[in-house]
């Protein structure tokens, strides 16, 4: 995977049943710096597969890792904008991953309570899905969206704190070309498995906004998403600083300075 270092591979969990779950947790620090978009139309980093992307950013909107709101480290992927802006966070599969075989869906979110959008608004969890597993028709394809709105839930969210939801089993509503899309909230992912027995997860996403009724600033971080038996987590966090070398005039003047008490003591001890 380009540019996405594993650091906690080999983490084996027993799951019930005598099946394994390999867990491993994928630390992000690119793309670096946060992108902004003062205009309507999505802008975002270019397409590729299998590394995290900023996208669909417009309005205002600003989205990439900083130490705004650190959490599992020193960072987190930041998103914040005015009312009606959107930004979002998404990877794209290059692999062929089942929505069948999905087995982990969950993230860390936070709102600080500068947002002035209403109370109930906090960064979705999406998975990005072609219906039919057929990648030649593209109007099967759509968003199903996790958001506390279409779950038992108390609003307003939590503010100033990470929260941890798990959307796997929760209810997903669908957007694009899905069926049910923006009219059924009540399905959770196996009803869409049931549904939908062929479809293709062809990415992972998170993000703010598209329509808000005010401004939002937050963060998401530790996206999870579980494949069979194989569990990522992916952590962003900025890029660790290179320990700043101590000159060596300085280290030479420290011994020169210690001698010298060490001189002074013994002078005066005569
Ligand atoms: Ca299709
Ligand atoms: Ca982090």
């Amino acid at each position: 995977m380009k540019r996405l270092a594993f650091v906690a591979a080999g983490l084996c969990l027993l799951a019930a049943g005598a099946s394994s779950l390999h867990a491993s947790t994928v630390i992000v620090t690119s793309p670096t710096g946060v992108f902004t978009n003062p205009g309507p139309t999505n802008a975002g980093d270019p397409f590729a597969f299998d590394q995290w992307l900023r996208t669909n950013v417009r309005n205002g909107g600003s989205v990439g890792i900083t130490g705004t709101y650190p959490r599992s480290g020193n960072g987190s992927m930041w998103m914040a904008g005015p009312a009606n802006a959107k930004a979002d966070a998404e990877l794209y599969f290059s692999a062929n991953y089942l929505l069948a075989d999905v087995t982990a869906f969950s993230y860390d979110w936070y709102r600080s309570s500068s947002s002035t959008a209403s109370g109930h608004y906090h960064p979705a969890l999406r998975l990005f899905v072609d219906e039919d597993g057929d990648l030649t028709t593209a109007s099967d394809r759509g968003y199903l969206v996790f958001e506390r709105a279409y779950n038992p839930s108390v609003s307003p969210v939590p503010i100033d704190q990470w929260i941890t939801d798990n959307a796997f089993g929760a209810n997903l509503w669908a957007t694009g070309g899905l069926p049910g899309a923006f009219s059924v909230y009540n399905r959770n992912l196996f009803d869409w498995i049931s549904l939908m027995p062929n479809a293709r997860v062809l990415g992972i996403s998170a993000g703010i906004g598209s329509g808000w009724d005010g401004s939002f600033d937050g963060a998401v971080d530790n996206i999870t998403i579980g494949f069979g038996n194989s569990v990522t987590t992916y952590n962003f966090e900025l890029a660790a600083a290179a320990p700043i070398p101590e000159p060596v005039f300085f280290q030479m003047g420290a011994l020169m300075g210690l001698s010298g008490l060490g001189l002074l003591r013994f002078r005066r001890k005569v």
